[in-house]
């Protein structure tokens, strides 16, 4: 169990900018993840293990495709969307990872793109968490880039035929249905996405071991060797790179709120603890003027992100938001956590390192969360991209 009892952090009346709807949707998220997922993270963490007793609990709370509307989904806003995303990641960045891939990788792009048989049969199932989902775009020399993939698809007849490599692929091996994004010989090479059902002949997922992040999820490798699937499992709707970049602006939103919660976890660990340790004169280290700078630099920090992200929600539930907006609350905020969670691992000392407290397995997690869905630097080439009109990859 955790040393300290999250307290929350609002600064200046954030929670007043919230309608009642979403309060009461990040206070049950908040509930939830106190009561089932902080108890068993460090063990979880330490095994490497993802803890897939939460899938259908998740499940009955909505919190999968939670942001769609029908197919069982709970139709919630963007801002209420992204609060749960915060309290997932309040207590661990894989177990938000895994519901961003289910709901904005795998169900939004069968929504967006896909037909309605393949809606029907999908989403109900997988809004319940009996089907699960991955997303393979990145491939081993293709990941910025990904534009420049080698997986294929080869019509041939009434089936595709498709062969390539996916690495990095969160919940590879767990998944029934990968949404694979390869180039199509049918239409001229450009990108398309294709359903493929994990058990079917010649598709095979490894997992990547010897993570010291992400540890409690699962991370895998894709191959696709002469994989055959029906024609109609290609998404209909998809069509060019924008197609998978599109899913990505959902995930990239969720993340952008998601890391708040792991800095307000850092934060709010290195406020208690700072209150309770005594060094030099018997004062406790809260009164140390440099520890106040640190603490002062986190709130601040919090504050803005959550701003930030607000706007973004707004924007977006107004159907206002470029895709500029969500690359700055993803590069920031993720760097902000980073930041935070490297400033409380100070302040708590020696133990800052040990598994009581939250504090490194953030740390470690926020360093794949700045890497993925867009590195630090590609979101400073899109947002430089949007303000000089000049691209720079
Ligand atoms: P570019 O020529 O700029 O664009 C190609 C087409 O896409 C359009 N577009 C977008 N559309 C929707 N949303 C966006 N964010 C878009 N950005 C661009 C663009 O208008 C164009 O449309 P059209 O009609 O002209 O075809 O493409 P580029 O090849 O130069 O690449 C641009 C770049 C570098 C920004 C892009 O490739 C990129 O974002 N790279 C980063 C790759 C990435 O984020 N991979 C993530 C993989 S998934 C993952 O990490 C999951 S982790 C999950 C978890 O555990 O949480
Ligand atoms: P590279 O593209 O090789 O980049 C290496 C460095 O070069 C970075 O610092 C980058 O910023 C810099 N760089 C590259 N190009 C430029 C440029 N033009 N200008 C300046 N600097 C540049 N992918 C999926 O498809 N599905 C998933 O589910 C998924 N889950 C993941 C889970 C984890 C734990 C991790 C770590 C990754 C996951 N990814 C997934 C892959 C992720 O999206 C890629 O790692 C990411 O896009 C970066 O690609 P890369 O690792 O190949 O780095």
């Amino acid at each position: 169990m955790p040393v300290f009892k999250f307290k929350g952090v609002d600064f200046i009346e954030f929670d007043s900018l919230l309608t009642d709807d979403e309060r009461l949707v990040r206070d049950t998220a908040r509930r939830f993840i106190e009561d089932n997922l902080v108890p068993i993270i460090e063990e979880c963490n330490r095994a490497g293990r993802f803890p897939r007793e939460l899938i259908t609990p998740m499940a009955d709370l909505g919190f999968f495709g939670a942001s769609l509307k029908g197919y069982g989904c709970a139709g919630m806003g963007n801002v209420e969307y992204g609060l749960v995303m915060q309290e997932l990641e309040r207590g661990d960045s894989g177990v938000r990872s895994f519901v961003s891939v289910q709901s904005a990788l795998c169900m939004y792009p069968i929504y967006a793109y896909g037909s309605d048989a393949q809606k029907d049969k999908w989403l109900p199932a997988m809004a319940k968490g009996e089907k699960l989902g991955c997303f393979g775009l990145t491939e081993p020399d293709f990941g910025s880039n990904p534009s420049g993939m080698r997986t294929r698809a080869v019509k041939s007849g009434n089936e595709y035929i498709l062969n390539g490599e996916k690495m990095w692929i969160t919940s590879g091996s767990i998944a029934d249905v990968a949404i694979v994004w390869a180039k199509s010989e049918e239409h001229n090479d450009r990108i398309k996405g294709f359903l493929v059902e994990t058990n079917r002949p010649g598709f095979k997922a490894s997992d990547v071991h010897g993570k010291w992040s992400l540890r409690a999820s699962v991370t895998s490798g894709l191959s696709l060797q002469d994989v055959r699937i029906p024609a109609e499992n290609l998404l209909p709707g998809s069509d060019g790179l924008k197609s998978p970049l599109g899913c990505l602006n959902q995930a990239r939103f969720g993340i952008g709120w998601g890391a708040i919660g792991a800095a307000m976890s850092c934060y709010d660990t290195a406020l208690q603890y700072s209150q309770v340790r005594k060094q030099f004169r018997d004062q406790p280290i809260a009164s140390h003027q440099l520890v106040q700078e640190k603490l002062a630099w986190m709130v601040s920090e919090i504050t803005k992100a959550q701003l930030l992200a607000l706007q973004v929600g707004r924007l977006k539930d107004s159907g206002k938001v470029g895709h500029q907006h969500i690359s700055m609350a993803k590069r920031n905020n993720v760097w902000m956590a980073l930041e935070c969670a490297r400033m409380a691992r100070d302040i708590l000392g020696a133990n800052g390192i040990a598994d009581d407290y939250p504090v490194m397995r953030h740390m470690m997690n926020l360093e794949s969360v700045k890497t993925y869905e867009g590195t630090h630097d590609i979101h400073a080439l899109i947002i430089g991209e949007s303000v000089t009109g000049i691209s720079a990859f």
